[in-house]
């Protein structure tokens, strides 16, 4: 075939084709999730009119027509609160979207022009686009998979440090109480998990990420259910393994040694299996600022969970995920959030710190030969870059309203080039305030970056 007739032939081929693209946005609690699809959304459905989308090639190109919701396929996950979160920042004054639970869905359809014309002048197309919200904490079960109940004690145990084991002093003096082998007190069980999951809690609370099981912090309609009363009990590591095996099936040590596997098998698995291996692009938003805030401990509980959380898309051929499931989500982003909270010049280095941050999972991404894209934005701009007099000297600065409604004018310094060390952090630390949203004029919501971040994730489907 000669290779324009080619070219005609695919470009019908494609058209035929249902042009579907599954997105899912996902990061710890409070990485700006919500705040990222809601913008997402917003931006699109501006498109072509007065979204500013200058590093999307298609709206630059004027042939981003717009984009419709419609209904989605999946009617037992529940609809992505677009509109509440609207709602709340168009409130006077405005407020950020309420905290979410769980794994949500949006259904987009995009119309625009092809780049290439053919014969069909002012021909459009459709890409109808799955979007999902699903916390972070789901993924940093993945690991789980790999353990049986013993072995994931001693992880449990290993991962305490000094900080962090202050919040757990409630489970640990009752699960040295309990004795392994007497009969199962369901009750007491169910005491001690309470105890273990307020523990979780606190950490998360105090900042500490690196957190298992991941759904006890976010049990959705499982709150109270015996699957999510178990936890690891202190003192296996020394134990004989043929000793434990041996203990009855009533005892407390084999109920929760159940239930746990019951947590694997039916919380964990169905996730991946139902969602996760459906999913074809997916970006990883980090609270990156908000890590340097809450100091060393934290940023290095940040950088454990990360890199546990980063598991799940390591589908190399040897990787747990790929012995497991079949993924197949063929690009990545990561982006570090709330970009705004630090003045322009500085986000070169949010990203080299973020790529510091996941240095060991972005090696075996790249050797598994997944694309993946390192990026810092800020979903809906909360602040306006200034240049101001400071100390007698022009300074980089940022202006703002705070959280009460009191004017800001900050001079946030400068991020570590590298990953903060000791040194660092005796030295400086971050104390980054909030800030309100920005105020609604009914126009796309101001924000940084989010066009290079449509652009990576679905510009080639615009094509
Ligand atoms: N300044 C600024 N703040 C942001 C931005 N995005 C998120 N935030 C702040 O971060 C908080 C959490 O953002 P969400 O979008 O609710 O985060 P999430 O990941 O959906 O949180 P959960 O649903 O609780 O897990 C918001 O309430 C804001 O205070 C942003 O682009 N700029
Ligand atoms: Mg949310």
């Amino acid at each position: 075939m000669p290779q324009p007739l080619a070219r005609e032939f695919q470009d019908l081929l494609e058209r035929g084709r249902d042009r579907q693209l599954r997105l899912a946005v996902t990061g710890l609690s409070r990485s700006g999730k919500t705040a990222f699809l809601t913008s997402l959304v917003n931006q699109l459905r501006h498109a072509g009119l007065e979204a500013r989308l200058d590093l999307l090639p298609a709206a630059r190109e004027g042939r981003l027509l717009g984009a419709r919701r419609v209904n989605q396929q999946d009617l037992a996950v529940p609809r992505f609160p677009y509109d509440p979160a609207m709602a709340a920042l168009a409130e006077t004054p405005p407020s950020w979207p309420e905290p979410t639970r769980g794994i949500s869905e949006l259904r987009l359809a995009i119309r625009h022009r092809p780049a290439r014309r053919g014969w069909l002048a002012g021909e459009t197309r459709q890409l109808t686009l799955d979007l999902f919200d699903y916390p972070g904490e789901w993924l940093l079960d993945l690991p789980l998979l790999e353990h049986d109940y013993p072995s994931w004690c001693r992880r449990q145990q290993a991962v305490q440090g000094h900080q962090r084991e202050a919040h757990f002093a409630a489970w640990r003096a009752a699960a040295e109480a309990l004795d392994p082998a007497a009969e199962a007190d369901e009750a007491r069980l169910a005491e001690i998990s309470e105890h273990y999951a307020e523990g979780l809690r606190a950490a998360r609370e105090a900042g500490f990420a690196d957190l298992q099981p991941g759904r006890f912090l976010l049990p959705g309609d499982l709150a109270g259910a015996p699957v999510l009363q178990f936890f690891p009990l202190p003192g296996i590591a020394e134990a004989e393994p043929a000793a434990l095996a041996a203990l009855p099936e009533e005892s407390n040590y084999a109920t929760l040694a159940r239930r746990f596997r019951h947590y694997q098998q039916h919380i964990v698995r169905p996730f991946y299996r139902d969602h996760f291996r459906r999913f074809d692009r997916q970006i990883v938003l980090v609270d990156l600022l908000g890590a340097l805030n809450a100091g060393p401990e934290r940023f290095q509980d940040l950088a454990r969970a990360l890199a546990n959380l980063m598991q799940s898309f390591d589908y190399g051929k040897r990787s747990l995920l790929s012995r497991l499931f079949a993924p197949r989500i063929d690009r990545l982003a990561i982006a570090a959030t709330k970009a705004d909270h630090v003045t322009p010049e500085q986000h070169p280095r949010m990203v080299a710190l973020l790529e510091a941050l996941l240095a060991e999972p972005l090696k075996d991404l790249r050797f598994a030969d997944v694309p993946v894209r390192a990026l810092s934005l800020a979903a809906i701009r909360a602040s306006e870059a200034r240049e101001v007099e400071h100390q007698g000297r022009r300074s980089p600065a940022l202006q703002g309203t705070g959280l009460d409604g009191e004017p800001l004018l900050l001079f946030p310094g400068e991020l570590p080039e590298r990953l903060p060390d000791a040194a660092f952090w005796a030295r400086q630390g971050f104390d980054f305030p909030a800030f309100r949203p920005p105020p609604q004029d009914g126009g796309a919501l101001p924000h940084i970056r989010m066009d290079a971040a449509l652009e990576w994730l679905i510009g080639d489907k615009l094509q």
